[in-house]
């Protein structure tokens, strides 16, 4: 058996989402994103491939995967044995080690760990750009996921220049992330990816949206550059509630709010109205996610806990990029 290799990776949460793609096949992104990675979402992933097997062998949060989850796993893994010259089958275990019951899940701390942990395995030695590529392959999100803090996608104009990459701010040292769990783990209404593409093919707003994104991209980056956190909220709960738009007018819609979801943004704007740091962000969930700074997380945790249909919250610090944690 080959080495194996372990590797942790967190998730992000956009600032400026991903929502849309050019390409399908390449899982080229229609546009740029930004994000921040989160501490408390991470990923662990072992990877060592094996001459015995006949096929990849995958565990995913202790059970074995099969069907799509599988397919799209050894997808990937071809990805990785075609750039590393082998056929050789690999034992893959992944486990999400995010807050209990949360419901949460993230392709993107999976396929940056995966990238990671199967890119070493297999031999391959590569700069953190090329891994950013290639975890693009398996999720468009898992790219930002290989750095830490906040993160920029590119769209590029082909394959090799669509990664994403660290952006420098000073910001990072104030921030931190509440995550308000709605609903205590009920599966997804739409997975994003045929979310995106529904919304895409069939929503008046989408056009809107894609012509908005290059000018949320520069207030967020200016935000950073300036270390204006209110600048950088305020643009991360417009750019997210321009996506939800353009997705609820898709016909037939996507919502994925739920009662509590509307709650927790009129609790975080009265939080606002009372001197707080809180501006919120949701994805393709019922969840709301608040920025915050270190001061005031506590606060706005307590009150986020109190809105009805919240079933758990937790406090994030900025996650670090994906790293080897062991070699076996
Ligand atoms: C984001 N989302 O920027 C946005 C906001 C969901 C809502 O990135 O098809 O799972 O694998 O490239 O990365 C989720 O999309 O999609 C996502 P694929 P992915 O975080």
């Amino acid at each position: 058996m080959g080495t194996s290799f372990t590797v942790r990776a967190c998730a992000n949460i956009a600032l400026v989402k991903y929502w849309g793609k050019r390409d399908a096949a390449l899982n080229l992104p229609a546009a740029g994103s930004l994000s921040l990675a989160l501490a408390a979402l991470v990923t662990e992933t072992t990877v060592a491939f094996d001459q015995r097997l006949g096929a990849d062998l995958v565990e995913l949060d202790g059970g074995p995967a099969a069907g799509a989850a599988l397919g799209r796993v050894t997808k990937f893994l071809d990805l990785v044995r075609d750039r590393a010259g082998i056929t050789t089958r690999a034992r893959v275990s992944s486990a999400n080690r995010f807050p209990t019951a949360s419901g949460l899940a993230s392709s993107a701390s999976g396929f940056a760990a995966l990238a990671v942990a199967g890119a070493r395995a297999a031999g391959l030695e590569l700069a953190p750009r090329e891994l950013s590529l290639l975890a693009r392959r398996g999720s468009g999100s898992a790219a930002r996921s290989i750095f830490g803090g906040f993160v920029r996608m590119h769209a590029g104009d082909h394959d090799e220049a669509a990664y994403a990459e660290p952006v420098t701010s000073s910001l990072l040292d104030r921030v931190r992330m509440v995550i308000a769990i709605v609903g205590g783990g009920v599966p997804k209404t739409h997975g994003s990816r045929d979310a995106m593409e529904h919304c895409a093919a069939t929503s008046p707003l989408y056009q809107a949206w894609l012509d908005l994104v290059p000018k949320d991209l520069a207030t967020a980056e200016a935000a950073l550059a300036t270390r204006d956190l209110a600048a950088l909220g305020e643009l991360a709960e417009a750019n997210a509630l321009a996506m939800h738009a353009a997705a609820i007018a898709s016909r037939p819609s996507i919502i994925y709010w739920r009662p509590a979801t509307l709650a927790l943004l009129a609790a975080v704007r009265m939080l606002r109205d009372n001197g707080r740091a809180a501006w919120a962000t949701m994805d393709a969930g019922p969840h709301v996610k608040v920025l915050t700074t270190i001061e005031d997380a506590d606060h706005v945790a307590r009150a986020l806990s109190a809105v009805e249909g919240v079933t758990a919250t937790t406090i994030s610090e900025p996650g670090g990029p994906a790293y080897v944690v062991e070699r076996g």
